[in-house]
């Protein structure tokens, strides 16, 4: 597909007027002199579904009479963002709808804002799961994405007095106008209870699972529009609701009415979003949650394939693939094989055959604090047949142990499923490893240390099953949309293939050292960073120069992303300048976007720390014509849109080995942001990419990182060797920041410290010191830092999902496209 050969839907501004204002009338019940904004946007979100629905169908049909192999991605988190303008920019027809609604006498701009976000994810790993359905709707692949349809999506951060406070996030309070419900395809799940074991005729044993609960999952459809409106594919996200159906026989059973009342409500599953990022909590309803959409997602799949081939099982794993977005989705594995062996009565075998090629899992992290594990208590509770089919799983894997390393009880241990520890966990990792055909991590150095130091045994046992690809973001979204004043200046000059084919970009490269076009660059760049300043405004009252550097760390905040490091230069520019109201750097404004997990106390307090920085530094005329600091608060996809085509420099400084990939780190080098960071997840193939002169490396390697380590790191020879960082933190210890409230700031400085500084922040801080010199330096160079600019983003084809998407098709999922008249 290119751009010019894709269907742009045939509708002109006129057609688009009335399909607007018709809905005004018909499904809003108010008309143009009453509209406000909101009714406006519902409007017109309800026109652009009409055109939705049509492609849809027609998707559906083709699909079904293809009978084709599809891919079914899992995923607890969907970070979808904003629906309408992602729509009408697929369809082409954001320009004719600008144009309709201004007739009409709206902004379509403004409009926009009326649309809450889809916070259905954390972070990295949801919004990855966004932009791959966009790229599977693209490329024309039958897919379809399953996830939970929460009530409420990430919290919305306020931030008063400096400090984070969680608010529940409703994105659907007043209806939503993209979502489907399905009550046709409504499905029930079982949970608690007991099982029963039963003996047949030949004595062959027969297991029967007597739930105590039983939950309707109902589906609500999001369509997924490719760009050019050919494919439509489906998000399916599944709500919890009590069944009336309920087995009695558990009441009967006495004992179980007690535990009955300790049992999670239906109506609780899908109410809200676990805001954990990398730590798990192992939570009853968390695991509920995971076997509840897991469980609603394969009986739909079994449903559809039933339809088609009956009992025949022996294709299932030809026409079916589920990619498992981490291990929150792994608890499938169990279930299929319930399916198959309890209820389809297959041998456990044949069962397992299908299982395993069926299944494929993606790892996104290597912290041991992210890596799922389940009380066995708790899976007997909740999932009593499953944690049997576990023990069998296990059992018969660890005869195949048996075989490769006879006798050796040590890998024996490390490798089963369950960990013998003081209270027995499951190991959801080592469980999908052992479920799945195929492992990947989500960027090169990520895939090797999976290999080399997450999984090295079971890469020796099953050669080839574990491999890369790294990860993508779509360029539909975070450039062509985000930035329209840069896509159309990149249009004038190369054309517009790069939408679906994002190497094109690279013909940009001729222009890099091009004058003109570097002028054309840096002024769209201060028209975006011109656009960020007043909003920044609207949101702070900060007042900032968009004459300065506009420097941006966005992520969710945590330790190993060191956005402490980050504020530990800010203070270092902040002494320097006071010692020497001379010193010599550009003005730079460090702009932090960044939600805190509500139990993780330090991210909290670096947040704090962040925000009573910025406001000492923002008021104190001695330093802030040099320096300002900018918190914005709630940041998401939406305000991510906003930051991005504004950035000049892109902050990227995890420790070596514990980012897995990044995928923001794309998005601003695709915008134009130069990178400063670290040889760390994707950073290294972006700097591969853009070669070491348009990137400013610093840090240690991971194998110093863990040279240093295994020598035993001390951060106090740094605190006493390096007299700006001792002064630095001793100022953090002082009431200089939070004044009245001394100590606040201490437990920042004590964690670099007596707690050991797990993350290298004060073994980096000089190399970071020196790189941001040097980024300095070439700012002023106006045109070199333009050319470095350009071409970052012009190296960036590598990065869009739909070279993800490609490499899960070719290495993995083994799929076809299918193209949709
Ligand atoms: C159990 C709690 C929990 C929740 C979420 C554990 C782990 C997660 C995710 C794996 C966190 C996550 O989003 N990881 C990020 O995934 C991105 C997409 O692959 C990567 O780009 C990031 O580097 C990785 O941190």
């Amino acid at each position: 597909v290119t751009a010019s050969d894709a269907v742009a839907i045939q509708l002109d501004k006129d057609a688009f007027k009335q399909a607007v204002v018709k809905n005004l009338h018909c499904t809003l019940g108010t008309d143009e002199n009453k509209a406000n904004n909101h009714a406006w946007w519902k409007a017109t979100s309800a026109a652009m579904q009409e055109l939705v629905f049509e492609r849809l169908r027609t998707t559906q049909k083709t699909h079904y009479l293809n009978d084709t192999r599809a891919v079914h991605y899992f995923s607890a988190e969907f970070l979808m963002g904003r629906l309408l303008s992602n729509n009408m920019h697929n369809f082409e027809l954001f320009e004719t709808a600008q144009s309709a609604l201004k007739e009409l006498g709206v902004d379509l701009t403004d409009m926009l804002e009326e649309e809450p976000d889809m916070a259905l994810g954390n972070g990295g790993l949801g919004r990855l799961a966004a932009c791959f359905i966009d790229s599977l709707a693209t490329m024309e692949f039958p897919a379809i994405g399953y996830g939970i349809h929460y009530e409420h999506g990430l919290f919305r951060q306020e931030i008063r007095n400096g400090a984070q406070i969680e608010r529940p996030d409703s994105w659907r309070d007043f209806g939503n106008p993209w979502e489907i419900c399905r009550p046709e395809s409504i499905q029930q799940i079982s949970l608690y209870g007991y099982v029963e074991t039963k003996y047949g005729k030949n004595g062959a044993i027969q297991k029967e699972w007597h739930p105590g609960s039983i939950v309707t999952g109902v589906p609500w459809d999001i369509p997924i529009v490719g760009y050019g409106g050919k494919t439509v594919n489906v998000l399916r996200l599944w709500q919890s609701q009590s069944s009336e159906y309920f087995n009695w026989d558990v009441f009967n059973a006495g004992g179980y009415v007690d535990a009955q009342r300790e049992n999670v409500e239906s109506e609780t599953i899908s109410k809200v979003l676990y805001p954990n990022d990398e730590t798990d909590a192992g939570k009853e309803l968390r695991l509920i949650q995971q076997y509840f959409f897991s469980a609603c997602s394969l009986k739909d799949i079994i449903r559809r394939y039933k339809r088609a081939h009956g009992d025949d099982w022996s294709r299932f794993s030809e026409q079916v693939v589920i990619q498992l977005n981490d291990t929150h989705p792994a608890i499938a594995i169990p279930e299929l094989m319930r399916i198959l062996v309890d209820r389809a009565e297959l041998d456990w075998d044949t069962a397992w055959s299908i299982c395993t090629k069926t299944f494929a899992y993606t790892n996104h992290t290597l912290l041991p604090e992210a890596l799922e594990k389940w009380p066995v208590r708790m899976i007997e509770k909740v999932l009593p047949r499953h944690l049997e089919i576990i023990y069998e799983i296990n059992h018969r894997f660890m005869t195949e142990v048996e075989a490769k390393w006879p006798g050796d009880n040590e890998i024996k241990a490390k490798l089963s499923i369950i960990e013998e520890s003081n209270e027995k966990m499951i190991r959801m990792g080592n469980l999908s490893v052992i479920g799945s055909f195929a492992v990947n991590g989500v960027a090169e150095i990520h895939s090797k240390l999976v290999k080399s130091q997450l999984f090295p045994e079971f890469n020796e046992l099953y050669p080839g099953k574990l491999t890369n690809v790294t990860n993508g973001i779509t360029p539909r979204r975070w450039l062509k949309a985000c930035n329209p004043l840069f896509s159309q200046l990149i249009n004038k000059k190369i054309g517009d293939d790069w939408i679906l084919n994002l190497d094109k970009l690279d013909d940009l490269s001729a222009f890099a050292s091009n004058k003109t076009f570097q002028n054309q660059f840096m002024k769209i760049k201060q028209q975006n960073k011109v656009a960020l300043a007043e909003e920044i405004k609207k949101l702070t009252d900060i007042t900032v120069d968009p004459k300065a550097i506009f420097d941006i760390q966005i992520k969710r905040l945590h330790e190993y992303k060191r956005q402490h490091l980050n504020l530990l230069h800010i203070l270092a520019l902040y002494r320097r300048i006071l010692q020497d109201p001379d010193y010599d750097m550009h003005p730079r404004v460090f702009i932090f976007g960044a939600k805190a997990a509500p139990g993780y106390a330090l991210a909290k307090t670096i947040i704090y720390a962040i925000n009573k920085v910025a406001d000492k530094i923002n008021n104190d005329s001695r330093v802030n014509k040099k320096l300002k600091v900018v918190f914005l608060p709630n940041y998401r996809v939406s305000l991510a849109e906003k930051m991005i085509p504004a950035a000049d420099v892109s902050q990227q400084i995890s420790t070596a080995g514990k980012e897995a990939s990044g995928t923001g780190n794309m998005k601003l080098a695709l915008n134009g942001a130069v990178t400063i960071g670290t040889l760390d997840g994707a950073n290294i193939e972006i700097a591969e990419e853009v070669g070491e002169d348009n990137i400013f490396i610093f840090g240690l390697t991971v194998d110093e990182v863990n040279q240093r380590l295994a020598e035993g790191y001390k951060p106090y020879d740094y605190y006493y060797k390096n007299e700006e960082l001792k002064s630095i933190l001793d100022w953090l210890d002082s009431d200089y920041f939070t004044p009245g409230n001394p100590h606040a700031l201490s437990p920042l400085k004590q964690s670099l410290l007596d707690g050991g500084d797990p993350y290298l922040v004060l073994a980096d801080f000089e190399a970071y010191c020196d790189a941001n010199i040097k980024l300095d330096k070439a700012y002023r160079d106006k045109s070199k830092w333009a050319e470095m600019a350009i071409l970052n983003t012009a190296k960036m084809g590598k990065f869009t999902s739909d070279r993800s998407i490609k490499d899960y098709v070719n290495k993995i999922w083994k799929l076809d496209s299918c193209g949709v008249k």
